[in-house]
């Protein structure tokens, strides 16, 4: 990928993510997947999420997309059907590939506010069904980059020149970015890419130097052009995710956490849920054990 960008991508829409419930006593910021924005393509849903004990996620499935769970602060444990378990800690990735099924629980680690972030990448109808797998990153394994005065994660994709290692089946870079009071940034993003960007912290300039300015829990939506030009003009740091995907351009029937392509899939799937077939068998007689705990039984 080159590292000029000679076209940036202005900014077409922005929008605040106000908190709204979610799972048990949970509280998400949802941008992408509220009823303005149902889907950014192959985007379902982005969720910036705030859980404390004893709410959480408990038990539930999924089918036909990808989750990516990145934390902020605290921690939240997982844990699944298959007995695949571990706890994801602030800083920590878990990139589940749910394929033709997950069912799991997502539930907080430790005392006080647990937040983090939570992406559903689609999938494409010829990996819909594949095996679920995990990708899984601490901390201090994510690749991490510095110069004038902006540092990058890099989660997924490339930039300044590292690389993640992170397998995207539908190609995607998710990027952290830290901006010191100052400092700008320019980010090629692949042309025929939609992408976004997603504000946690401070005050930022994107996509033209005489745009306006973007606040914490803002998502703005990116314009064609070859990359993203951004600015911190203000006294604090700026943090920021940008998210870019492949789009798919295939139909999307979504019920919860069940993404096909269409309605005979969807009820296929609902079928397959309540029989425990076709990806669904460990459901049977699984229970995580968070829910032996949270409702006493
Ligand atoms: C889900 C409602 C949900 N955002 N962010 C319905 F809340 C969920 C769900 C999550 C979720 C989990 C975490 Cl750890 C973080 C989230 C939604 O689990 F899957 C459905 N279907
Ligand atoms: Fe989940």
């Amino acid at each position: 990928m080159s590292n000029v960008v000679r076209d940036p991508r202005p900014v077409v829409r922005k929008f605040l993510a106000r908190p709204q419930h979610e799972g048990v006593g949970a509280t998400v910021r949802r941008s992408i997947g509220r009823f303005e924005l149902k889907y950014f393509d192959p985007f379902l849903v982005l969720d910036e999420f705030s859980v404390s004990a004893p709410a959480g996620f408990p038990d539930h499935p999924h089918r036909g997309f990808e989750t990516v769970t990145y934390m902020l602060q605290g921690a939240v444990r997982h844990e699944d059907f298959e007995g695949h378990k571990g706890t994801i800690e602030a800083g920590d990735l878990q990139w589940m590939t749910a394929g033709r099924g997950i069912v799991h629980s997502e539930m907080p680690a430790s005392e006080g506010t647990q937040k983090g972030l939570q992406l559903w990448i689609n999938l494409s109808s010829k990996y819909k069904m594949i095996e679920p797998r995990y990708q899984e990153m601490n901390n201090r394994d994510i690749a991490e980059a510095s110069k004038d005065g902006v540092r990058v994660r890099v989660i997924a994709g490339e930039a300044l020149g590292i690389k993640s290692p992170i397998y995207t089946r539908t190609p995607t870079m998710f990027l952290d970015f830290t901006l010191k009071p100052g400092s700008q940034i320019r980010q090629p993003i692949p042309g025929s890419w939609n992408a976004f960007v997603y504000v946690l912290e401070g005050d930022g300039i994107f996509g033209h130097a005489r745009s306006s300015t973007v606040s914490a829990h803002h998502l703005i939506l990116l314009g064609s052009g070859d990359g993203l030009e951004a600015w911190n003009r203000s006294s604090k740091p700026l943090r920021f995710i940008l998210v870019g995907g492949e789009p798919l351009g295939e139909p999307v029937v979504q019920y919860g956490p069940f993404v096909m392509n269409s309605q005979e899939q969807i009820d296929q799937t609902i079928e397959d849920y309540e029989n425990c077939t076709n990806g669904f068998e460990k459901a049977r007689h699984w229970k995580s054990d968070e829910s032996n705990v949270v409702f006493g039984y």
